[in-house]
């Protein structure tokens, strides 16, 4: 019937945080019969990228993949160091040329998905080609209501400088203001391309058919029922909470793997220590960890980057740590500087608390599992995100540890909290009652279901 024809091209941008949502939203495109063409843009920045696009295709044959080749793009004219970001912007460049990859797929596209770092440009494309667009938000709905809200924000006020905002964003209908000191630095700079960007895109939220988020009622009520239920700002299409986004089978390829070691582990005694696929942090505050980690005297997992992207982690674990402070971390639990499967980590019993940089992706897999967190936020939307555990109830927000590079937290300080965040009851039942609410909404006759369909038939409107 009608079902089997819909045609959904996905249009992710660079990043772990950024595929790994694109791709498990096609699992479940997959599971709702759609057919799915992955639009993959070349070259790939990290290794991790393209080994978990390969898994993916090779785990779903039926997935047709477009290649897609990026003009290239000094990294001078888009004034940026970091990979990530300026393949963001490279891709942004490039979407002009989308148009006939589009229009020559067969059976013709139902509709895109792109990501919202994209979007300004992908839209004007779709546009001329009378395709619907949506946007996936690989970010909390807290931060999505910043970034909608943002440019009036930016236009109000003339004068220069950060004073512009003010201490504090209060967005129409949001429960908590949200305080200018989350916002990262490259935000306030009304200059910066990155803000240029960001305005853009959300200038042109007005013209994508949805909005899907990944996140759920149970991790933010608030947020969700003023994007949904009580339309608080003006021109906002339909936004659908599809979240949790859960893990497919292929992810799970991992050379290094924790669990055995766990099994003899009690149970929630464990601390699991990550910040993310592209976040680094100096030698001095990576021995700090080490430091704290010991002093908190639980075991811990603890998986250490010093560079941004992986291709580039040139240096052993000695040369990180040191000898000494090796053999006592070594001692007293696991480190690593592979990549490793978070979810199944998260999963097991002996895990009782997340260390975690915030960024979304991690977020909602702790809630997933409830797991309680110490929100370390290192840049971007993390600080935001931060607060929403925090609002929450189930996990500590580290404001006060700053931006990356700005102080060097002290490993008494860090095992103290490691502390607080293990001997907590309180945090520890609330997250437990998060994941009860994250599993009933995937389950049969749930939001996760109940937005998709939502979003098929806002589509056929
Ligand atoms: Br590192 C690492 N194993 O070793 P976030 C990450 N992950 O499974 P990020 C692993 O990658 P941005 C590892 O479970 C999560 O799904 C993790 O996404 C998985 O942070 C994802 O948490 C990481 O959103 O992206 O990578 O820093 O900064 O864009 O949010």
């Amino acid at each position: 019937g009608m079902h089997s024809h819909r045609h959904v091209a996905l249009l992710p941008s660079s990043g772990m945080g950024h595929l790994l949502p694109f791709l498990r939203l096609a699992g479940s495109l997959i599971s709702q019969r759609c057919q799915v063409t992955l639009i993959t843009t070349h070259p790939i920045v990290s290794l991790a990228e393209s080994q978990l696009i390969s898994a993916f295709l090779s785990a779903f044959p039926q997935v047709s993949e477009k290649k897609f080749t990026l003009l290239p793009l000094d990294p001078l004219t888009a004034n940026c160091n970091d990979p990530f970001k300026l393949q963001w912007e490279t891709i942004r460049r490039s979407a002009h040329l989308l148009s006939p990859l589009l229009s020559s797929l067969s059976p013709p596209l139902s509709f895109i998905i792109t990501d919202m770092t994209l979007m300004s440009s992908v839209v004007s494309v779709t546009a001329n080609l009378c395709l619907p667009n949506y946007i996936l938000f690989t970010t909390s709905a807290r931060m999505f209501s910043l970034f909608a809200y943002f440019p009036s924000i930016a236009e109000s006020k003339t004068d220069g400088g950060s004073s512009r905002f003010g201490d504090e964003i209060r967005v129409p209908g949001l429960g908590s203001p949200i305080p200018v000191s989350s916002l990262p630095s490259t935000l306030l700079d009304l200059n910066s391309f990155f803000t240029k960007n960001f305005s853009d895109n959300s200038r042109s939220i007005k013209n994508v058919n949805g909005v899907l988020i990944n996140s759920f009622e149970g991790l933010e009520k608030q947020s969700l029922e003023m994007l949904t239920v009580g339309k608080a700002m003006e021109g906002l299409p339909p936004v659908f909470p599809v979240g949790p986004l859960l893990p497919l089978e292929f992810e799970g390829q991992s050379s290094f793997s924790p669990l055995k070691w766990l099994e003899g582990q009690k149970e929630r005694s464990v601390v699991y220590v990550s910040f993310g696929s592209r976040t680094p942090m100096s030698k001095e505050q990576i021995r700090e960890l080490g430091t704290g980690l010991v002093l908190s005297g639980y075991k811990f997992v603890w998986v250490v980057k010093s560079k941004v992207v992986d291709k580039e982690e040139d240096e052993s674990l000695d040369e990180i740590l040191g000898q000494e402070l090796k053999e006592k971390v070594m001692n007293n639990g696991l480190v690593v500087k592979e990549w490793v499967n978070q979810w199944k980590i998260l999963s097991h019993k002996a895990v009782g608390g997340f260390i975690s940089h915030c960024g979304w992706n991690s977020v909602v897999e702790a809630a997933w599992h409830g797991v309680p967190v110490l929100g370390w936020p290192q840049h971007g939307d993390q600080m935001i995100n931060a607060e929403v555990i925090e609002g929450g109830g189930w996990g500590l927000c580290m404001k006060s540890w700053g931006w990356v590079s700005d102080i060097v937290v002290k490993g008494e300080e860090i095992g103290d909290r490691i502390k607080e965040l293990m001997g907590s009851e309180t945090l520890k039942s609330t997250a437990a009652r998060i994941s009860e609410e994250a599993r009933q909404a995937v389950g049969v006759g749930g939001s996760c279901e109940n937005m998709l369909k939502e979003l098929f038939q806002s589509w056929k409107k």
